[in-house]
């Protein structure tokens, strides 16, 4: 079945859902974008996702086309469309086709794109037993760069960082920033339990502030969890009780190995049981 697609104003079948060869999205990654999910028929902080999408865009100097409550329409909108209860959306806004030099103020027309499918999961025994990852050679690159806050679509770090994982046999790799502190995973954030308390990177360690790792901070502090964010090095992970990712595809999936070194008892820990179990209410509710 085509699926149908939002472009900029309406929905169109897949096949006619093109942007022209000249856009900057597609010459340069330049551009924003956000991965989103639905439960039960609700989209999961569509709102706190649209805000992080025009910070994304504000902080590479794109203005949005649309107001923010036409998007997020367009995201219901479209999910409705494929028939889709339980789903994945990715919100796409480009640059737009220009010239082909990099000055953006040579281009027009940002091309907004919603993109509504099934979604797929990890199996799940990665969940009742934990991942297996690896460290990726590959670093996050500094903010000085280009900052890891913004959702852009010039994803190449992570996907350099991810095909050293794959290459290993892992579905994840650990990314280190230029300090060889712990940032994040290619597209998870990462929490390590430590004698009861949840420690995670803050933001200037070179990561996405996902949505996700919020919601799971908000969980853990509602369950009495104590949660800081605190640099970490892999020793913190080596030597961790628990170890899990956060992220809108995989949720929250534990993590019982790091480079060859089993985390803990080398199966998914407590706190990391509790919280997924949290989560997947708070999803739900
Ligand atoms: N870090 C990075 C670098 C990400 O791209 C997350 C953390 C988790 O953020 P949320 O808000 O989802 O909790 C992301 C988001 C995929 C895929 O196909 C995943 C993301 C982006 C693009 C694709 O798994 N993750």
């Amino acid at each position: 079945m085509p699926r149908i697609i939002f472009m900029n104003d309406r929905l169109v079948p897949e096949e006619e859902a093109r942007v022209s060869v000249f856009d900057h999205g597609l010459l340069y990654g330049d551009g924003v974008f956000e991965g989103l999910r639905s439960y039960a028929g609700r989209v999961f902080r569509l709102d706190t996702h649209l805000d992080r999408l025009w910070a994304s865009a504000r902080a590479i100097c794109l203005e949005i086309p649309l107001p923010k409550n036409v998007v997020a329409k367009a995201v219901n909108d479209t999910l409705a469309a494929n028939n889709l209860t339980d789903g994945y959306v990715r919100l796409v806004v480009t640059r737009g086709a220009g010239s082909l030099g990099l000055d953006p103020n040579r281009t027009h027309n940002p091309q907004v794109i919603v993109i509504a499918d099934t979604i797929s999961l990890y199996p799940a025994e990665f969940y009742s037993q934990g991942l297996k990852i690896v460290t990726a050679a590959t670093q996050r690159v500094q903010s000085a760069a280009l900052s890891p806050r913004i959702k852009s679509l010039n994803y190449l770090n992570n996907i350099m960082a991810k095909l050293e994982g794959l290459r290993a046999g892992c579905v994840e790799a650990l990314m280190l920033n230029h300090k060889g502190e712990v940032a994040e995973c290619t597209g998870d954030n990462v929490f390590v339990v430590r004698s009861g308390k949840l420690l995670t990177p803050p933001p200037d360690a070179g990561i996405l502030e996902g949505i996700t790792r919020n919601a799971v901070m908000e969980l853990a502090h509602a369950a009495g969890i104590d949660c800081h964010e605190a640099t970490l090095t892999r020793h913190d992970i080596y030597t961790a009780d628990e170890c899990f990712l956060t992220g809108t595809a995989a949720e929250v999936i534990p993590v019982v190995d790091l480079d060859g070194r089993t985390i803990g008892t080398g199966t998914p820990g407590p706190i990391t049981a509790r919280l997924t179990a949290d989560f997947h209410k708070l999803v739900r509710q």
